[in-house]
């Protein structure tokens, strides 16, 4: 309809002036001296000679053809027409309730609704005069613009109605599953990884069901209060663990579970980052791992919920979010009431996926704008305190770290870099930039020669390293090849190290498992020396490391360091009702702490289990893990995953 307005003021730009005219004022008056009237029966026949007579006649049917050729001839007339001729009920109710309802109001009623309807063929033939202008591209660009806003149309207002997404044709990345290895050994210890999977799911299953997590001692659920009163983070945090086993007889028991149980619409105080990286990322590996609808679902109606969060003054999110008020704060120990960098910071990949799968722009704005709001800031050093208010703009207190409060930070910008096939250049220069300013001021080695990443307190170091800090040799490792100035190397080695230093942290404790911080001083190397920093609640992050070292290197001592850490967990943490964390690891022997955190599933036993497995399952030139091990599809500048819109 648009394009043939659009067509009709081309070819007939001035159609409603002659009309106009016509109508006000030409019509039965002006017709009047040519018929015969009691005026012209008063003059006299013969005052006329047969040749006025026929030029009179010539010009009257010329007039009358040209009146009829006006009338039924012009395009887009009738509209007008009715009005004029036959009192449209629109403009007579115009008339009616306009300011003035005598004739001359309904003049200017009249005059104004012409000039409504010359003005819009004027910006209609201005609109196709630019389309005729365009190229071919453009064009097809605008018809894709069309149809999306047509589409978010039609998911209502702010694109919330998450029962009607745009349709995604699925497509599964490769390597969803794998096969069993070649090698024997490696064989039963992939076998054995999946036996312990079974043991943590079945006990979680058995003993707290829907809970958050399992208390594998006491035997039952356990809710962190992360999570407000959502239910099911074990769960959603195993979904893809199960799948990538092939454990879908306890898939698809969860799958029933989050049709029928998982809801997000509670009044409580959750906090952004641990609700992003387990239930969306949870929900979107499950999706891209199964093509199950209920997955992408949820997630985006999640999402959702989220972005009230971004209201802030400077759209840095707040830490806290309560999912019914959309009110949010920020936690109340941190520094002058900032928000948490690895906090705001690890949103990136979940809500660039989030945008690809809802057809909503707004989740990867509001993770772009982070970036740009940090890169207007000068960093001291090049580093990135990890505080920041969300009010001001203005850093806090002067503390960086690669473990905790940072630490998925730097991940996610080299990932997102990774996740966008290697486009996101913004990503990319954050990342190395960041790295060489931590390997400047962070990284030091130890008198026994062990590398380390202290943490900096406004220009002092702390020489202590936490276990999340044991990520950094991954992702060093991960980001290595594409490490500018000729760096491949010297990062493979500082990742090494990472993971020597890590294992040694292992090593020298009486359980073979890690302590929660070790430190550097006092005469100590990778060893805790506060009551404090003692315990393992089932962390990830140094087998994280094992497993892309070997992924990168196919040395068989990471293989090996991590067949240490089953030994270690199995004798240790494992208990009848599940796995549990233990109190202080230089202990001889364990005292349980009685919790199975959910991301045990996520990502240490998926860890494990990927290190025992061939590369080609959930190989990374398909995948990235999000920093809870979810695994997230390359989103390929070829367009090859996204077959609907090639
Ligand atoms: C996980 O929830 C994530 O890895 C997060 O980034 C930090 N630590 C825990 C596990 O240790």
């Amino acid at each position: 309809m648009k394009c043939l307005t659009r067509l009709s003021a081309l070819l007939y730009p001035a159609v409603g002036r002659p009309l106009v005219e016509g109508r006000g004022k030409m019509p039965v008056a002006t017709l009047l001296p040519f018929t015969a009237t009691p005026n012209r029966k008063s003059a006299s026949p013969t005052s006329f000679r047969l040749t006025e007579k026929f030029i009179l006649l010539l010009v009257f049917s010329a007039f009358i053809t040209l009146c009829f050729g006006a009338i039924f001839f012009l395009p887009d007339s009738s509209k007008l027409l009715s009005g004029v001729f036959f009192h449209s009920s629109a403009v007579e109710t115009n008339t009616r309730t306009g300011p003035d309802s005598s004739d001359s109001g309904s003049a200017g009623n009249d005059d104004r609704v012409l000039a409504k309807i010359r003005k819009d063929h004027e910006k209609a033939l201005l609109e196709a005069k630019d389309t005729l202008q365009k190229r071919p591209d453009e064009i097809k660009q605008d018809i894709i613009i069309e149809k999306e806003k047509v589409v978010k149309e039609s998911m209502g207002q702010g694109g919330k109605d998450v029962n009607n997404l745009p349709f995604v044709e699925y497509r599964r990345p490769p390597g969803a599953t794998g096969h069993e290895p070649l090698d024997p050994e490696t064989r039963d210890r992939r076998a054995k990884i999946k036996e312990m999977m079974k043991h943590a799911w079945d006990s979680y299953r058995r003993y707290a069901w829907g809970s958050n997590e399992l208390r594998p001692v006491s035997k039952q659920g356990h809710s962190s209060n992360l999570f407000g009163s959502i239910k099911g983070a074990t769960i959603v945090d195993a979904l893809d663990t199960l799948y990538i086993m092939e454990m879908f007889e306890e898939f698809d028991a969860a799958t029933d579970w989050v049709e029928k149980n998982l809801d997000f619409n509670v009044n409580a105080e959750v906090s952004v980052f641990e609700v992003n990286i387990r239930f969306v990322g949870g929900l979107l590996s499950a999706y891209y791992l199964s093509g199950k609808e209920v997955f992408r679902r949820k997630a985006v109606e999640l999402g959702e919920k989220l972005l009230p969060a971004f209201k802030t003054p400077t759209g840095i999110p707040w830490a806290l979010l309560n999912l019914k008020s959309g009110i949010g704060r920020n936690w109340p120990w941190a520094s002058g009431g900032s928000s948490i960098l690895a906090e705001y910071g690890t949103l990136h990949l979940e809500f660039m996926h989030l945008s690809k799968l809802s057809g909503n722009p707004e989740f990867a704005q509001k993770v772009m704008n982070i970036r740009k709001v940090l890169n207007r800031l000068d960093k001291p050093q090049g580093l990135y305190p990890n505080y920041l208010n969300p009010n001001s703009g203005q850093w806090g207190q002067h503390h960086v770290s690669v473990g905790g409060l940072g630490d998925s930070f730097y991940e996610y910008l080299l990932k997102a870099w990774l996740m966008s096939d290697k486009t996101d250049e913004e990503g990319k220069k954050m990342y190395y930039d960041a790295l060489q300013a931590i390997e400047t001021n962070l990284m030091r080695k130890s008198s026994g020669g062990l590398t380390y990443i202290a943490e900096w307190k406004g220009g002092l170091l702390e020489h202590k390293m936490g276990h999340l800090t044991c990520f950094a040799g991954g992702m060093i490792a991960l980001g290595a090849d594409g490490a500018p100035g000729d760096k491949t190397g010297h990062q493979m080695e500082q990742a090494a190290e990472i993971a020597r230093t890590c294992h040694e942290s292992y090593a020298r404790t009486a359980l073979k498992l890690g302590p929660e911080a070790f430190r550097f001083d006092g005469g100590v190397e990778a060893i805790a020396t506060r009551q404090n920093e003692k315990y393992f609640i089932l962390r990830p992050e140094v087998i994280e490391t094992y497993m892309y070292m070997w992924r990168f290197t196919h040395d068989p001592k990471y293989r090996e360091w991590g067949w240490e850490a089953v030994q270690a967990l199995e004798q240790h943490c494992k208990v009848e009702g599940g796995y549990s964390g233990v109190r202080d690891v230089y202990a001889p022997t364990p005292n349980h702490d009685d919790v199975q955190q959910s991301f045990y599933l996520a990502e240490t036993l998926k860890y494990l289990y990927l290190l025992f497995s061939d590369d080609d399952h959930l190989p990374f030139d398909h995948w990235v893990f999000n920093t809870e091990a979810h695994p997230l599809p390359v989103i390929k500048k070829d367009k090859t995953d996204r077959p609907n819109e090639k």
